[in-house]
């Protein structure tokens, strides 16, 4: 209730409306369709809201289109001071979404609350950046002649977001899009969509403290029919899309089918290598970390563990310890009390999804090393027994390295394991799957890691050493290859993205000069 209460949400169980277009919620309408907010932990219905029909979300676009036309005139360092305004909101509000985070999506508190930061900080990058979105100055080969390439606003940008990370995502692209003088349309997972609104709502209040319109941050809650009236608009000039490789390929045609630009943020299938060299302590707890943490629903969850043979047995009888101690000292529970480190999954989709797939893993001759016997013994602590949507994390090890397990992304704490000789060999696996989102190599010998950093290397967007392939920082830019989408978000030169570049070439020179040599006398 105080956390409903701190974020300006009716009491927990209400009707609450989805749809903003910056004067009015929901438009002044109320549709039909609405969607459901539950708890994972308990399964209780945190609200019902009301999604937006394909004429509503063309009506968020139309006051959105207006909004940024007077927005874009507003220069860079003035959107970067309301941004800071945004980000101190951020930081005054950071427990209390940080806890319906966990309410909602079901994460662990610390990581509910950490992923606020992440919005913090990225926030934070785009302030600095609103006085240093740089273009260029390049020699021209005409005498008196200058070439500029100038960042305007895009327009309008489109982002849809998944379960997972119900905010971050979200603020890695709108701190962005904001300082470069667009306006956003967010349409968050359709089960997550509580902590959309809360996010909206902090967001309004400064732009009206400001006298800017709430336009600028429309929001449509919904589900496949609202985000598609969204992604086949042509007034949506960058469309982006985090979620699964399935819904993307949809996306991806869509925006494609007019010709849009396209952030693709999906599926990750990453693979940690631990070679004979490595520190064991400190691979065992990277390891862990990425696999159990989130309860292994992250994008850049470790899914598959790459052990060269000398080290093998001796890695994964830590690690199994280290996933008993999760049962024994009682870290499996409640994702709102404080020290649970593995809550929920999100979905009751996703727990048969892991039920089957320890099933195939087991009845394709797989071994489970770490793991539950049963759906009726499920390893669990006794009073979360038929609560929620708790599962055991399990490590299992499939019948051998070219197993099909090793080749979905299963959105669930299960980590399997292949065994190999060679760092060539575990390279070679690291690559073979569709997906190229995160990667680890854990040694301790300098020579490794330029094979694996470099042109033969991981293929991953993601490359990382001694560091867990999960928890990036957001001063680099964040993004997969291959069927993870070729995007980049967040740091690095990911803000270019929200530009719509102009090449401006200069004549001062008085006089008619052509490039390459061309002559063109009457
Ligand atoms: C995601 O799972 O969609 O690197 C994003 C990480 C986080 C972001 C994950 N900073 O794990």
């Amino acid at each position: 209730e105080s956390v409903f209460a701190a974020l300006d949400l009716p009491a927990p169980g209400s009707r609450i409306e989805g749809v903003f277009d910056g004067t009015s919620w929901s438009h002044g309408q109320s549709t039909s369709s609405t969607l459901t907010s539950t708890n994972p932990a308990t399964g209780a219905t945190l609200a019902t809201v009301t999604s937006a029909t394909p004429a509503q979300v063309s009506s968020v676009l139309a006051a959105a289109r207006t909004a940024q036309r007077t927005f874009a005139a507003l220069p860079a360092p003035n959107r970067g001071a309301i941004m800071k305004d945004i980000c101190s909101a951020y930081i005054a509000h950071k427990d209390a979404l940080g806890a319906l985070i966990s309410f909602e999506m079901g994460k662990v508190l610390s990581e509910g609350r950490g992923e606020v930061q992440e919005v913090i900080d990225v926030a934070d990058m785009a302030v600095g950046l609103s006085r240093s979105i740089v273009g260029n100055v390049l020699p021209s080969e005409r005498p008196g002649h200058v070439i500029y390439e100038i960042p305007n606003p895009l327009g309008l940008v489109g982002v849809i977001t998944a379960f997972n990370f119900p905010v971050a995502v979200h603020g890695w692209n709108f701190c962005l899009s904001f300082i470069a003088g667009n306006a956003t349309v967010w349409k968050p997972s359709p089960t997550t969509p509580l902590t959309a609104i809360a996010t909206t709502k902090l967001i309004v209040k400064v732009l009206q403290k400001h006298g800017l319109p709430g336009a600028l941050v429309g929001l449509v809650c919904g589900d496949v029919e609202t985000g598609q009236s969204l992604t086949r608009d042509d007034r949506v000039q960058l469309t982006s899309f985090t979620g699964s490789e399935k819904i993307g390929k949809i996306v991806a045609q869509d925006v494609a089918g007019r010709l849009g630009k396209i952030l693709l943020e999906l599926g990750g299938n990453n693979a940690a290598i631990v070679l004979d060299d490595a520190d064991l302590e400190l691979a065992v707890t990277g390891v862990a970390f990425a696999a159990v943490g989130t309860a292994g629903q992250r994008c850049t969850t470790t899914r598959r563990l790459l052990l060269q043979r000398g080290i093998a047995d001796r890695f994964c009888e830590r690690l199994v310890k280290f996933y008993q101690s999760l049962q024994t000292k009682g870290l499996i529970g409640d994702p709102t009390q404080s020290g649970i480190l593995c809550g929920p999954l999100h979905s009751k989709a996703a727990v048969e999804k892991y039920w089957e797939t320890l099933d195939s893993i087991r009845s394709s001759g797989g071994k489970v090393l770490f793991g539950p016997e049963s759906p009726s013994a499920t390893g669990l602590p006794t009073h979360l027994e038929g609560k929620g949507n708790y599962v055991l994390p399990a490590i299992t090890m499939p019948s051998s390295s070219t197993s099909a397990v090793f080749d979905e992304e299963v959105f669930a704490p299960i980590l399997n394991i292949a065994v190999f000789d060679t760092l060539d060999e575990a390279i070679a696996l690291n690559n073979s799957v569709r997906q190229g989102l995160s990667s680890s190599l854990f040694t301790s010998a300098l020579t490794n890691i330029g094979a694996w950093q470099g042109a033969l290397g991981s293929d991953c967007g993601i490359v990382n050493v001694n560091v867990s392939t999960s928890g990036a920082e957001v001063g680099a830019g964040f993004g997969g290859n291959k069927a993870t989408g070729w995007g980049r978000e967040c740091g690095g030169d990911a803000w270019k993205q929200y530009c719509r570049w102009a090449t401006s070439t200069v004549n001062y020179s008085g006089k008619v000069a052509l490039a390459q040599g061309v002559t063109f006398d009457a």
